[in-house]
């Protein structure tokens, strides 16, 4: 039976309804430290249908796809007028990547895109591709955004069409509707990356967190940090890195600042991730760490090894292998919700608390950078046990 173009729109506009309004519940099974949710939180079938099919019969009869979306990844996260709002970045079948907020009642089901995708400003030299926002409301009362800005490499022969430059575009907010776009950050590094602002003036200076990077893949030595006298033209002058990378760990090849930290009464809390390489390519993961109220750039709380990583579907999409955070909202009731995407191809939700994720922090012994370390930690463990054996 040929089904009409009328009954093909609107099969596909329940079918999409059923999708965003499918409960979402946590998994049974959690590690204590923190609980996933069982389906992903958006996916680019989220993405509204008005945004890729023409609904007019006489100009698509085919009712065909006009615009692809090929995935919904790196979402930055924030709680705003009560809503959980994730600032995803959407990937056109074309790879270009642009900025649309979602919005979810509970913060783990029902995310719904706003009506149109973000209208970010340019600077005077465009980007060609936008993504892996970080929200955070500033204690200057702006609500900042910071991305990634990807051009192409400039005096590279006409054979070379693949070198890029990455920099860390700024632009803010102060109802997440019209966006003010800074000129873009300015440090020492050929190359910039995952680069996050702190929520809280330093010395009457705003901090980054950096990644320092020479070229468009590799990067440095790991997680910066630099301070700027003034947003609207920020230059940063010294980078000191404050999370290093190191030999045989999960953040050997690289590393990069997750979402913006969370003050807690023992430090600030950070989420980030480490890469390394594998004879299956790069496998990146997620991990924790904590830093001095007093000192942001002392370290004083690494649990070893991953907090997260991919784990059944996650494993497999565009990019497999790869967990990515840039958003998480902590709710005043001290519930955390960790927004996730995973193989650089859907967004995944999962929740925690403060009070779990210090526990862990505090708790979780450090890496002892050796296999011998890592058994005399088991052995303490099954020592400590014994009294509880049967
Ligand atoms: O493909 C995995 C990730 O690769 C990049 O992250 P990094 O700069 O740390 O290597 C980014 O392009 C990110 O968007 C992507 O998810």
């Amino acid at each position: 039976m040929n089904i009409t173009f009328d009954q093909q729109l609107s099969k596909m506009r329940k079918e999409q309804e059923q999708l965003i309004e499918k409960t979402n519940h946590p998994v049974e099974i959690s590690n204590g430290v923190y609980c996933r949710y069982q389906h992903p939180v958006l996916t680019a079938a989220h993405v509204p249908l008005n945004w890729r099919y023409d609904f007019d019969c006489r100009s698509n009869p085919f009712l065909m796809e006009r615009f692809g979306i090929n995935s919904v990844l790196n979402a930055g996260a924030i709680k705003w007028e009560g809503k959980y709002l994730l600032m995803a970045r959407v990937e056109g079948a074309d790879r270009k990547s642009f900025f649309a907020i979602a919005e979810s009642e509970n913060g783990t089901d029902r995310f719904r895109f706003w009506d149109t995708p973000v209208q970010m400003p340019e600077t005077e030299d465009p980007d060609t591709n936008v993504y892996d926002i970080r929200l955070v409301h500033h204690e200057d009362g702006w609500i900042y955004g910071l991305f990634c800005t990807e051009r192409k490499a400039p005096g590279v022969p006409a054979s070379d069409q693949s070198s890029a430059i990455a920099q860390c575009g700024i632009a803010r907010t102060r109802d997440m509707k019209s966006w003010e776009r800074l000129p873009d950050l300015k440090t020492p590094s050929a190359q910039q990356r995952n680069v996050v602002l702190h929520p809280e003036f330093v010395q009457g200076k705003y901090v980054f967190y950096t990644r320092p990077q020479e070229a468009f893949i590799d990067a440095g030595g790991g997680i910066g940090l630099g301070f700027a006298d003034d947003i609207t033209r920020a230059v940063i002058s010294e980078e000191i890195l404050i999370d290093r990378k190191i030999y045989h760990t999960v953040y050997e090849l690289k590393n990069g600042l997750g979402p913006a930290p969370i003050k807690t009464k023992a430090g600030w809390l950070h989420l980030a991730h480490g890469v390394r390489n594998t004879a299956a390519g790069l496998r990146y993961v997620l991990y924790l760490f904590m830093t001095d109220l007093q000192d942001i750039a002392k370290v004083i709380y690494k649990p070893a090894g991953y907090f997260m990583a991919p784990e059944g579907e996650e494993r497999v999409g565009d990019v497999s292998n790869v967990l990515f955070s840039n958003g998480w909202i902590a709710d005043p009731d001290g519930t955390i919700h960790i927004y996730y995407a995973s193989s650089d191809t859907r967004m995944h939700v999962a929740k925690t608390t403060t009070e779990q994720l210090l526990d862990y922090l505090m708790n979780t012994p450090e890496d002892g950078f050796r296999s011998a370390a890592s058994v005399q930690r088991i052995n303490q463990l099954i020592k400590k046990n014994h009294k509880w054996k049967n």
